[in-house]
């Protein structure tokens, strides 16, 4: 999964695609390095975002959105075109999106923030991503994160997350789930959750992993945003052997190779015998 941020403040792409032709373009170019999905999101959710009014944010998601779904466009070919995902909470723009191409609602809130969007996903028949996050609040989630046990604790609330989509009925086979890396979480949550992510496998839907260039990742390795693509592979092969199948990433072509070379030698039951 590629992210695609058309946000002016994203915490490593923010202001790269605002445009919509690089924003298109960009898509383009992260389908042909081989990401199967490409997640459009109009509003950050970095640690103390401010958040972004729904006629903005439709504003910036939209023709993005529409275009990646209409093919490249422009006379050039993407074998199949990526799958499009937009990362909201919103409602309005969650709708909007899927009316524009969009297949999957890839909501940081796992349908807190806004509870119908679980009827939206079930009569469209789309497929959602439900993340942990520490309390409602980017703007506070990381004022001291504490928890009783990580992993158990992540794994209750989206276990409870998943019951509550079922029940508002999103078929359980479009349910995928996230553990919300640096949401509400210190390096060592993180690492925990890196280091036990089995437990979380095990609840038995396809698991999303958003490592990518994340902060405990700078801890560790001392590098900005833009230099922890290494440090970023090491965390999704990790998170590969403990059977995560979907990867949240901005560099998309070395994540790629580094999964096929973890698939090649751990083959797992999700991964198709041409990767
Ligand atoms: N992380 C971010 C945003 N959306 N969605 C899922 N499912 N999992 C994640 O870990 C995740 C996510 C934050 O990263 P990014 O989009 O690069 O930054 P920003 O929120 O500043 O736009």
């Amino acid at each position: 999964m590629g992210v695609l941020n058309v946000t002016p403040d994203s915490f490593s792409d923010g202001g790269l695609y605002m445009d919509v032709d690089r924003a298109v373009a960009r898509a383009r170019e992260m389908a042909n390095e081989g990401a199967a999905i490409v997640d459009v999101g109009g509003e950050s959710t970095r640690p103390g975002a401010e958040p972004v009014p729904e006629a903005e944010e439709l504003q910036r998601v939209v023709p993005v959105v529409e275009r990646i779904a209409a093919g490249a466009g422009d006379g050039a070919t993407v074998a199949a075109g990526p799958r499009i995902s937009v990362d909201t909470r919103k409602l309005g723009v969650a709708e909007a999106a899927l009316q524009a191409g969009a297949r999957v609602v890839n909501d940081v809130s796992a349908f807190r923030a806004s509870p119908d969007m679980a009827g939206l996903v079930a009569s469209a028949g789309a497929d959602c991503c439900l993340m942990h996050m520490r309390g409602d609040d980017p703007r506070t989630m990381q004022d001291d994160p504490r928890y009783d046990d990580v992993v158990s604790d992540v794994r209750a609330f989206l276990e409870e997350r998943l019951e509550f989509a079922v029940a508002e009925g999103v078929g359980e086979e479009h349910v995928w789930l996230d553990p919300g890396i640096g949401f509400g979480k210190t390096a060592d949550h993180n690492l925990e959750l890196l280091r036990r992510l089995d437990e979380i496998t095990a609840i038995g839907r396809p698991v999303v992993v958003g490592a990518s260039r994340k902060s405990f990742l700078g801890r560790i390795t001392g590098r900005l945003e833009r230099e922890r693509t290494a440090a970023t592979v090491a965390a999704n092969v990790i998170a590969y052997e403990r059977g995560a199948s979907i990867f949240r990433v901005h560099d998309v072509a070395p994540n790629v190779d580094a999964l096929r070379v973890a698939a090649a030698t751990f083959p797992a039951p999700w991964t198709t015998k041409s990767t």
